[in-house]
């Protein structure tokens, strides 16, 4: 799983180490392509992949009895001309998003409707997927089901898997193994490299590859809280772009991002302290100078 491990600061490094590595004839370093053009290649990508190709939505609709939920594509010709296309079927989502000040669309396919919780894009949660370069081979994938915290995923695997919801858990047999029902959510998600490795290709991937992930959605931890201080993942996004690792999201700007900084102001009163959280399970943000700033992210009181 080392490839879904994705910081800014992790992948600035991985560049410059694996563009030296390459050259034979001495290092040469490749600064990463324009962003705004390598998106124009990959959304022309993307969407004649999804006018050229459907899934196995029949299969959905009325579903044989050993059929495993998995998704498969395939080219609309010759006995399935008639099939409908990905980006005219109706369970086909696009969204924008604005990343490293591109815009960017990410298309889910949401194949089957879970029956449990939804996550947000910073939640921990139980899947199994599978991961291929858009129109070509697979590069990873699971057999059996794995957590992934969302966070340290790529942008475009947290952001698409959010679309989904789980299923409602999993229950244990009498012989140890695990029963996952059928009430998962089962999906996939096509993304623009931008919102991948973009520049920095791995051992299985190569650079500015676009991606399509299928996974099913077993469970998730509603809310995760990863610094334990009271306040969900979710929430330390503090400028509302769906991405935790960066500056505007460490309020003390001491490395830590909010979401794993039990102090975020810095102030040496912990955040749990400085919000009060209601019997409900609902936060309130108390401002007690009313600078409108909360105190947890005000290093004045
Ligand atoms: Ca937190
Ligand atoms: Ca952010
Ligand atoms: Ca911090
Ligand atoms: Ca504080």
């Amino acid at each position: 799983m080392n490839m879904m491990k994705n910081t800014v600061f992790a992948a600035l490094g991985l560049l410059f180490i694996v563009s030296c590595q390459k050259d034979d004839d001495g290092p040469t370093i490749q600064p990463p392509r324009d962003r705004g053009e390598v998106q124009q290649e990959s959304e022309a990508n993307l969407e004649a992949y999804l006018e050229t190709h459907f899934y196995n939505y029949e299969d959905f609709e009325n579903p044989p009895a050993d059929f495993n939920y998995d998704i498969v594509f395939d080219t609309i010709a010759g006995e399935n001309s008639d099939k409908t296309a990905l980006i005219d079927h109706p369970n086909l989502k696009s969204t924008q998003y604005n990343y490293q000040e591109v815009n960017y669309t990410l298309y889910v396919l949401e194949a089957k409707e879970g029956e449990g919780a939804q996550p947000t894009f910073a939640d921990s949660t139980f899947v199994n997927y599978r991961g291929n370069i858009v129109g070509g081979r697979k590069f990873d994938g699971t057999t059996t089901p794995i957590w992934l915290n969302l966070p340290e995923t790529i942008f475009g695997f947290g952001n698409g898997l959010k679309e989904l919801k789980a299923g409602k858990g999993i229950t244990q047999n009498e012989d140890g193994s695990f029963n996952y029902g059928t009430d998962y959510g089962v999906g996939a998600v096509f993304i623009p490299s931008g919102l991948g490795y973009f520049s920095n290709p791995t051992t299985s991937i190569p650079a500015y590859s676009d991606l399509v992930f299928r996974f099913k959605l077993y469970s998730i931890v509603k809310d995760t809280d990863e610094d334990g201080d009271g306040i969900p993942n979710a929430l330390e996004d503090v400028n509302n772009n769906f991405y935790l690792f960066e500056a505007e999201d460490d309020t003390d700007r001491d490395g830590r991002p909010n979401f794993q900084d039990a102090d975020d102001d810095g102030d040496g009163i912990l955040t749990r302290d400085e919000i009060v959280i209601n019997e409900d399970g609902s936060i309130t943000f108390t401002d007690s100078n009313n600078d409108d700033t909360p105190d947890y992210l005000d290093p004045d009181n």
